[in-house]
């Protein structure tokens, strides 16, 4: 029998603009940077990627009733023309709510391969109260970091163990033993590093946590040793286990490599432990301005899922990141309630009783990039440096010795120069690399996309 054809369908890309809407506390908030394709304009854009992201499809199709498209479909709330920004509210019924997946499959998933934008951003994602209350958050926070170390107002000084991947378990407990013993809090394994051949993680816990002991009882200052633990979820969660057997109280997790549902599993499991977590990946979507997702995204995610420490950028070192941005996001993690600002695409945020995380600054720092790391970041930071440690003229137990220094510096109220006049290992280190590097154009303006 041949079918009636229905004529009042709704119409595909069309009814997610309402400038008069104002988005409830329970509403899902987007915020996108768009570039429209040739010849369709932002509003066009926008209403693609509202309804990409959630209900609609390419054509219009009988399956979807006006009802429902007036129960579900998204709301375009905000056009900045200018900068190419957008805003959508989503219905949080749109979304599982502790499915972080399912959220980023929406919001995140394949808006960013359709062919009527040339490029899109998700700058910020603001979630619905009862989200962030149905998520555990931080186990420890800032805290419970400081409670833990017994270290209450200053930054933390943390190395890596470089090379990156090469040295053997012994070799790579005595480089940690000196990194502790000159001066550095906290020793991590690189993100890279796992389980090798020439590195068994078993053996290297041992013996990490062994030499991590002495250094405690030489210096009389509680260490933390952060072993990596990424691997396929069963076994991370045996390394995490062995780790904790053999009284670690920290884990090092590559969160994006991982993959958000096996770094919520193992946070829901209570080991109570912290949680520290490298960003490893994250600049193949959060590098392009204009095209990926942002890196306060990402953060947020990780607040909400329970990374207690994150990587967020080294502000002044090797890697690429506007200093603003970075500031931004460190505010964004910190927080209890989060200001909007149009500027570092932000939007406002309540994270109610989540405890705030502590950022990480890492990538290409020494002794002489502390103070201004300080000055951006505030005291609740923990500055890491691998090259800027290992790479000192006298070896790593100076090395660790000057970054202390460099801190202590900032703490009393001297600039790095002053204080190395009477710190030797900080003398050295600023002679080695306390100089303007030629050729290196950073760019640390606020990167308010403008639209070509
Ligand atoms: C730093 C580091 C960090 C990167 C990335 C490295 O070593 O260990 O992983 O900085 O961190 O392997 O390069 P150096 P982030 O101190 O020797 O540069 O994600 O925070 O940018
Ligand atoms: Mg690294």
């Amino acid at each position: 029998m041949a079918q009636k054809i229905v004529s009042n369908r709704v119409k595909e890309y069309e009814g997610y603009l309402d400038y008069n809407y104002r988005p409830t506390k329970e509403d899902l908030v987007c915020e996108y940077f768009i570039q429209p394709a040739k010849g369709i304009s932002l509003e066009g854009a926008a209403q693609r990627v509202a309804s990409e992201s959630s209900i609609g499809t390419w054509t219009d199709i009988d399956t979807l009733s006006q009802k429902m498209f007036n129960e579900l479909s998204p709301k375009i709330f905000f056009v900045d023309k200018k900068r190419g920004v957008i805003r959508i509210a989503y219905s949080k019924e749109l979304f599982e709510e502790s499915n972080v997946s399912q959220i980023l499959s929406s919001v995140a998933g394949n808006v960013f391969g359709m062919i009527d934008v040339d490029k899109i951003k998700l700058m910020d994602i603001d979630f619905p109260e009862s989200f962030i209350k149905h998520y555990r958050g931080p186990y420890y926070g800032v805290e419970g970091v400081r409670k833990i170390m017994g270290v209450k107002h200053r930054p933390f000084v943390g190395t890596i163990v470089k090379p990156k991947i090469g040295l053997s378990e012994s070799s790579h407990a005595s480089v940690a033993y000196q990194a502790w013993v000159g001066g550095c809090d906290y020793v991590k394994d690189d993100e890279n590093l796992t389980s090798m051949s020439f590195n068994n993680f078993y053996n290297r816990v041992n013996l990490t946590l062994k030499a991590m002991s002495k250094a405690e009882k030489e210096t009389g200052e509680k260490k933390a040793y952060l072993p990596n633990v990424t691997a396929p979820f069963k076994e991370m969660k045996k390394r995490a286990e062995h780790v904790i057997s053999q009284g670690g109280e920290f884990v090092m997790v590559d969160v994006l490599t991982l993959g958000w549902s096996a770094v919520q599993e193992l946070r829901n499991m209570d080991l109570n432990v912290v949680y520290h977590g490298h960003r490893a990946m994250h600049a193949a979507f959060t590098r392009d301005p204009c095209h990926g997702i942002s890196m306060l995204v990402v953060a947020k995610f990780c607040r909400l899922i329970g990374i207690d420490q994150l990587h967020i950028g080294g502000m002044v070192g090797k890697m690429y990141e506007g200093k603003e941005e970075v500031k931004s996001v460190g505010e964004a993690i910190e927080q209890k309630v989060v200001k909007q600002n149009l500027a570092t695409h932000r939007l406002k945020e309540e994270w109610h009783d989540l405890k705030s995380m502590i950022a990480v600054c890492s990538g290409g720092l020494h002794p002489s990039k502390v103070a201004p790391i300080i000055h951006g970041m505030g005291r609740d930071v923990i500055i890491q440096a691998g090259g800027g440690i290992h790479g000192h003229p006298r070896g790593t137990i100076a090395g660790a010795t000057a970054m202390r220094q460099a801190v202590d510096a900032e703490m009393q109220g001297y600039t790095a120069q002053e204080y190395a006049k009477t710190h030797s290992e900080l003398k050295e280190a600023l002679e080695k690399w306390d100089k303007p590097i030629a050729n290196k154009k950073v760019n640390t303006k606020t990167r308010i996309i403008k639209r070509k």
